[in-house]
């Protein structure tokens, strides 16, 4: 049948990675990516991704993970980066505070550059490293609350909450299009115009040159 389209999936969600060099960006990703499905992330310039596809309340979502390819550095992080992301992984390091400070320079960035309602998990990493810790989880979750992001401490060391990170973000996103889908649906019922949703995540001619490695 020429005129199917036979997706794998029932939603592509891109997710953006950010926080400060060193906070176990890239760690976080290949822990959450490497261990299941497959990881499709080797390029050497620019921005890379990887993806992994996993269900939620019984859809099957796949996950669209970017990782910075170290420009937050140097603060060159580009608009094409935040562009039709969905959810954010704000990420900072338990054992470094200048990490936590600038939570809020991050959250700037997306307010600045990403799409008003993304959903952000802020998530203080290296929780096994709690002997180095400086900065305490109650200031952290109060940060959260006044800020109105979800918050977590991982470990992508330890494979600590790395998997309930992201299902917490999956969800959120999930729950936020299916009500948007409902009241689309409710506005349109009675019109006799057929109903659908069309969920556009991503500009994927940024990523011409990646090629999938493998699938499941
Ligand atoms: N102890 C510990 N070290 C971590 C963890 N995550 C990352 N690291 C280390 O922190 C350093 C920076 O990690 P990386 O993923 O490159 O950070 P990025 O610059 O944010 O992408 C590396 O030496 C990692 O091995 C963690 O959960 N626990
Ligand atoms: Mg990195």
């Amino acid at each position: 049948m020429a005129y199917k389209v036979d997706h794998e999936y029932d939603y592509l969600f891109k997710i953006v990675l950010i926080g400060d060099s060193g906070v176990g960006k890239s760690n976080i990703l290949s822990r959450f990516t490497r261990n299941e499905f497959c990881l499709e992330s080797k390029s050497t310039i620019g921005v890379e991704f990887a993806t992994r596809t996993l269900q939620v309340e019984g859809k099957t979502v796949k996950a669209q993970i970017w990782d910075t390819a170290g420009q937050e550095r140097y603060r060159a992080i580009t608009s094409a980066y935040y562009r039709g992301a969905v959810g954010a992984l704000l990420i900072y390091d338990i054992t470094k505070r200048q990490t936590f400070d600038n939570v809020l320079r991050w959250l700037r960035e997306l307010r600045d550059h990403a799409d008003s309602n993304i959903v952000i998990m802020m998530a203080g990493n290296k929780s096994d490293l709690n002997h180095l810790r400086a900065v305490s989880t109650e200031d952290a979750q109060s940060l959260a609350e006044s800020e109105g992001l979800s918050f977590m401490e991982t470990s992508a060391l330890e494979a600590f909450n790395i998997e309930k990170a992201f299902q917490t973000v999956l969800l959120d996103i999930y729950q936020i299009i299916r009500k948007k889908a409902l009241a689309a649906q409710e506005s349109a019922s009675g019109t006799g115009v057929p109903q659908g949703t069309t969920i556009n995540v991503n500009n994927m001619s940024d990523n011409a040159n990646k090629k999938p490695c493998c699938s499941t």
